[in-house]
């Protein structure tokens, strides 16, 4: 990213226009169309702008007020849209930081899912079980923020109910993921119990291929793709913030879509 460039005499300019590069659509709508000089982003962050480590600090900041403005603006009750299934996109598409010859073939017959951390209920889940409780189906539209968009059916258990379930602190602030290709990521506690967030077993009525993420993926339409995790194989409720693969090179946390 452009502002780990060294900036010994900050350049105004450049500073302001990548702090508005990391305000996204929501926030910068909650400012109005002004672009805010850089007095006012020094004033708003409280802090001083005078050599190369406070003008990254002010960022920093600056993200996580984002994030937070993002949470304010989620709706919990807004449904995002669902399409008819002529408008399935075919072949939907294979993604992930590695290549498709890569994917992590999971043996289900061992696989257990732990949900751990502020959760006092069921902590270990058979697929078995997960195939007991009652499945919904949806057909939404997934989008990466590589420049692409698909959309896909899904289906599996909405996951409000297995929190639930797992007897989860829903007053905690973050529900963390990690999968079986070692990845991460981590969705905050309204997304976590919004209806539409389904921990899906099946992809277009079909066992989910392993491609997509077999043997669960979490799926939110209210989410960016890279929010949304593929081969789960543990889940933490907990207050500590959590971060995640992409979350931790620059992307965005909340990555609302
Ligand atoms: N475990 C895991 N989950 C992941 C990823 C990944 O690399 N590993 N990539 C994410 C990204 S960036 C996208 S766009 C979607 C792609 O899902 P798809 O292969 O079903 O299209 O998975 C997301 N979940
Ligand atoms: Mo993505």
């Amino acid at each position: 990213m452009s502002f780990k460039r060294s900036l010994v005499r900050p350049d105004a300019e450049l500073i302001v226009k990548d702090a508005a590069k990391e305000l996204n659509a929501p926030a910068r709508r909650l400012f109005g169309k002004r672009i805010l000089s850089l007095g006012g982003l020094a004033m708003l962050s409280g802090c001083s702008i005078t050599d190369d480590q406070s003008v990254n600090a002010m960022l920093r900041k600056m993200s996580r007020f984002n994030d937070d403005v993002q949470a304010l603006l989620f709706d919990p009750n807004a449904l995002a849209p669902t399409y008819p299934e002529s408008m399935i996109t075919r072949p939907f598409p294979f993604n992930a930081f590695y290549d498709i010859d890569e994917v992590p073939q999971v043996d289900p017959s061992g696989y257990k899912l732990t949900v751990g951390g502020l959760a006092k209920g069921k902590r270990v889940w058979t697929l078995d079980e997960l195939h007991a409780m009652p499945q919904e189906s949806q057909i939404t539209r997934h989008i990466c923020i590589e420049g692409w968009s698909a959309i896909g059916r899904w289906g599996g258990v909405r996951f409000a109910h297995v929190l639930a379930r797992a007897g989860a602190d829903t007053s905690a602030k973050y529900v963390a993921f990690h999968c079986a290709d070692n990845y991460s990521t981590s969705i905050d506690m309204p997304t976590a119990l919004h209806a539409q967030t389904l921990l899906t077993l099946t992809y277009d009525g079909q066992i989910l291929p392993p491609k997509y993420g077999f043997p669960m993926k979490l799926r939110m339409p209210t989410k960016l793709g890279y929010k949304n995790p593929k081969h789960i194989v543990a889940i933490t409720v907990t207050n500590e913030y959590p971060g995640g693969y992409w979350e931790n090179q620059g992307y965005n946390w909340f990555g609302g879509s």
